[in-house]
C-alpha cells in the first residue's frame, strides 16, 4: 500500500489516540469565542437574518470596539465586510485598516474578497487569515491556489439557508450542500471552515450545533460554529464532549446586548 494511503487509513483508525488525530489536539485545546465585527458602511453593526435593511449599528467606531473587545480579554477577532460581501470587492478597507491598528490580537476578516491580489494585500496589511466565502463555490481552484501560496492563513466560509450554500451577502443559495463544499477541500490545506447558519444569524436562535457537528464529522478541517449563539447556555454547550471537535465559535449580538458576558464566557472556556 502507498505511503499517504497508509498514512490516511491510520489517521481514520486511530486519529483519536495518535498525536496527529485533529480531535486529540482540538479537544486539548482552549475554544476560540471570537467576538465579531461586523461593518457596514464604516459602522459595527448587527444584521438580522443577514439583511442590509435590519442592521442595528452598535458602534460608529468600530477600531474602538475591537479594542474594547481585546481589553476584556479576547484572543482573536472575527471580522466581515458587509457592503464588500455584497459588491464583490473590499469596501470598508478604512474601518478594517483602523482596526488592526488598534488591536495586537489576531483578525480574520472574510467579504468581498474574491482574488489572489486581495488576498495578499490584507494578508500584507496584518489580517491572520482570510475568509473565502463565494469564491469557495465559484472557483475552489482558486482557493487551493490561496492555501498554497498562503500556508494557515486561509479559511472558508461556509454560510448555509435550508442545508444550502449561500453567496453574494447571501442573496442567492446555490445548490450545493455545505458537506458537499467542504469535501472540495478536504487537503487542500484551508486552516478552518466557518460555518453560519443564515436561519439563526442575528435572531438568537442559539447555535445549531447538531448541524454543524455533522460538517465537522465530515471533514479534517477544524469548524467553528457561527449564527444564533445566543447566551452562556450556547457556550456550555460547545464544552459538551459531543461538541468538543469545533474549534470555536463566534459571538455577535448576543455579546453587544450584553447576554453574554465576556469575562465570565472566556473563563469558562479557559477553566475547561
Ligand atoms: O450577513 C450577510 N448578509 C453576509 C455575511 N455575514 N453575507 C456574507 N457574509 C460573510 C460570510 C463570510 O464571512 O459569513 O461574508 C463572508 C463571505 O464573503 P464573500 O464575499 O467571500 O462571499
Amino acid at each position: 500500500m502507498p505511503e499517504g494511503q497508509v498514512r490516511d487509513l491510520n489517521k481514520r483508525l486511530f486519529g483519536h489516540l495518535l498525536p496527529w488525530g485533529r480531535r486529540v489536539n482540538l479537544r486539548d485545546r482552549t475554544l476560540i469565542l471570537f467576538p465579531a465585527i461586523d461593518l457596514k458602511d464604516g459602522q459595527c453593526v448587527r444584521l438580522k437574518l443577514g439583511e442590509m435593511s435590519e442592521a442595528t449599528v452598535f458602534n460608529d467606531d468600530p477600531a474602538a470596539q475591537a479594542a474594547q473587545f481585546e481589553r476584556q480579554g479576547f484572543k482573536y477577532l472575527h471580522i466581515v465586510d458587509l457592503n464588500g460581501a455584497f459588491a464583490g470587492k473590499p469596501v470598508n478597507g478604512a474601518a478594517v485598516e483602523a482596526i488592526l491598528k488598534a488591536i495586537k490580537m489576531p483578525a480574520q476578516l472574510g467579504g468581498g474578497i474574491r482574488d489572489l491580489a486581495t488576498i495578499e494585500t490584507w494578508l500584507e496589511k496584518g489580517i491572520r487569515r482570510v475568509i473565502l466565502g463565494t469564491v469557495a463555490v465559484r472557483d475552489p481552484a482558486l482557493v487551493k491556489e490561496a492555501c498554497k501560496r498562503f500556508p494557515g492563513r486561509v479559511a472558508v466560509g461556509i454560510d448555509a439557508k435550508g442545508g444550502k450554500v449561500a453567496v453574494e451577502g447571501w442573496a442567492e443559495t446555490s445548490q450545493l450542500s455545505a458537506i458537499d463544499l467542504a469535501k472540495r477541500f478536504e487537503d487542500a490545506g484551508v486552516s478552518a471552515i466557518i460555518y453560519t447558519d443564515i436561519d439563526r444569524d442575528g435572531v438568537l436562535k442559539g447555535l445549531n450545533l447538531p448541524s454543524t457537528v455533522e460538517l465537522a464529522r465530515s471533514t479534517r478541517i477544524p469548524v467553528i460554529a457561527s449564527g444564533g449563539l445566543a447566551s452562556m447556555a450556547d457556550i456550555k454547550a460547545l464544552l459538551k464532549p459531543e461538541y468538543r471537535m469545533l474549534e470555536g465559535a463566534i459571538t455577535g449580538r448576543a455579546l453587544y446586548d450584553g447576554r453574554i458576558n465576556p469575562q465570565e464566557a472566556l473563563a469558562l472556556l479557559e477553566a475547561a
